[in-house]
């Protein structure tokens, strides 16, 4: 006889110890459960290196996995069924708002590396109250604390990941000095912080080494049927298990000054210049979804694997790839095999991988996505076309929603009110704008975008 789901008894350790926390994360969402604290679950190590998990805007993830000590199932989705494995590596689900904790956590020598899957959009924010802003009042306890160098390791998918988090950091830093000068100097006799006296900066410079990574599994939302079958298919109940295909990637390059465990035990890969592996992410990957995500909504469809299948979305895909293939020369980076995988792994019809989601936060994915490509087409001559149509679409979609009255979400979301406000020919120049200041004073550009409005008009 099969029990209800409310007779099951709930995720937990049973009384089995959580592992040591070792990793500070900052985002703590799907994503970084099926990623970062699933590698570390398959390093041999892993038992060593427990994960202190800090939510991002709101605490619904660390009040689901709290009562079930930090465990979740993993549902890896295959085209043909579905595998369950519990994920052990996660020893603590803490609300972001609590600073103390983290401050606590940073300041402990035992800690060796900050993770972060923050979205792309904080790098951005100068404010204290945001992640980053946060992790770095945690390393001026880290700091008072002799506590020792320490590895922070962005999973958000930016180009040049490590420098853009080097900067934003530095630039907290540089103004957390300018606010208390000469705070929480540490007595100089912790391991690590030498002679300290240059201020939080001067010792983030000295003491924090940034990590590049290029990470990729794709893990849509988790909906109540996932948990409803996760409760019949593993007799328990897991408030919060996740969904992702078996596909998962993490390149990366850098120091770790602490150690770290042994990610490549799960398949990830250490390199010395992560450049090409990125394009290569971002431009395949990212930029065919964020293609098919504009393309796809215009003609009517609603999932990754739908739109796969209407072959106007696919070949505008295909001919964005085309293009960008010419910049990812790399023998290694073996594009034509990386194609057919995401063909593959695209048309998982048990994925439901919500285009709405993907097309987010537009303006800025469409900087990391298309612009490169459109400018290194344009720089050797050629006219950039499928990457201009990849814009065109991001445009049309917006002044679609704005019609209908749909949400779209942009955290330049009232500039963009703004310039679709205009008509014609400046709309298309303003709305350019927000993607790429400099594309925008390019007339040729501008035309070509303009000329390509309306390409995937519903028929
Ligand atoms: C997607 C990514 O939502 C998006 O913008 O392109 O989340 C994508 O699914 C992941 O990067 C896959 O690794």
């Amino acid at each position: 006889m099969t029990r209800t789901a409310t007779e099951l008894p709930v995720l937990g350790r049973q009384g089995t110890p959580a592992p040591p926390i070792r990793i500070v994360h900052l985002g703590l969402g799907a994503f970084h459960r099926s990623h970062q604290a699933w590698f570390t679950a398959k390093a041999h190590d892993g038992s060593e290196w427990g994960i202190a998990a800090f939510t991002g805007r709101r605490p619904d993830a660390a009040q689901a996995l709290a009562p079930q000590d930090g465990l979740f199932t993993l549902v890896e989705r295959a085209a043909d069924g579905d595998r369950f494995e519990v994920v052990p590596t996660i020893a603590a689900a803490v609300d972001g708002a609590d600073t103390e904790r983290l401050n606590e956590l940073l300041a402990s020598p035992s800690t060796a590396i900050v993770t972060l899957t923050v979205t792309e959009k904080v790098y951005d924010d100068g404010a204290p109250d945001t992640p980053l802003g946060r992790l770095v009042r945690g390393l001026a306890a880290r700091r008072a604390a002799g506590a020792g160098p320490i590895a922070i390791v962005s999973c958000d998918n930016l180009a040049h990941n490590a420098e853009v988090a080097r900067a934003a950091v530095e630039r907290l830093a540089q103004a957390l000095d300018a606010e208390a000068p000469g705070a929480a100097l540490p007595s100089g006799d912790g391991p690590g912080d030498g002679a300290d006296d240059g201020g939080l900066e001067a010792w983030v410079r000295a003491n924090v080494s940034f990590v590049g990574t290029s990470v990729d599994r794709i893990t849509p939302r988790t909906t109540p049927e996932d948990i409803a079958e996760v409760a019949e298919q593993c007799g328990y109940r897991d408030a919060a298990p996740v969904v992702a295909e078996p596909f998962a990637s993490w390149i990366l390059s850098g120091e770790f000054p602490a150690g770290r465990p042994a990610w490549e035990d799960g398949g990830a890969l250490f390199v010395d210049d992560i450049e090409p592996f990125e394009n290569r992410k971002l431009w395949l990957l990212n930029g065919a979804h964020t293609m098919l995500a504009y393309a796809g909504q215009l003609r009517g469809h609603a999932t990754v694997a739908e739109a796969l299948a209407d072959p106007v979305c696919r070949a505008a895909m295909e001919s964005f790839w085309d293009e960008a293939a010419r910049h990812l020369t790399l023998p290694e980076l073996d594009v034509p095999s990386y194609r057919d995988a995401l063909l593959e792994r695209f048309a998982n019809p048990r994925i439901a991988h919500y285009l709405a989601q993907i097309a987010q936060d537009g303006s800025l994915k469409l900087r990391l996505r298309s612009v490169p490509v459109l400018r290194a087409e344009r720089s050797a001559g050629r006219t950039g076309l499928a990457a201009a149509r990849m814009i065109a679409a991001w445009m049309d979609y917006l002044a679609d929603s704005a019609e209908r009255g749909t949400e779209f979400h942009d955290p330049l979301e009232a500039d963009v009110r703004r310039a679709l406000a205009l008509e014609g020919r400046e709309r298309t120049t303003a709305l350019l704008r927000l993607v790429d200041a400099g594309l925008a004073e390019d007339a040729a550009v501008i035309d070509r975008v303009d000329s390509l409005l309306g390409t995937f008009a519903n028929d």
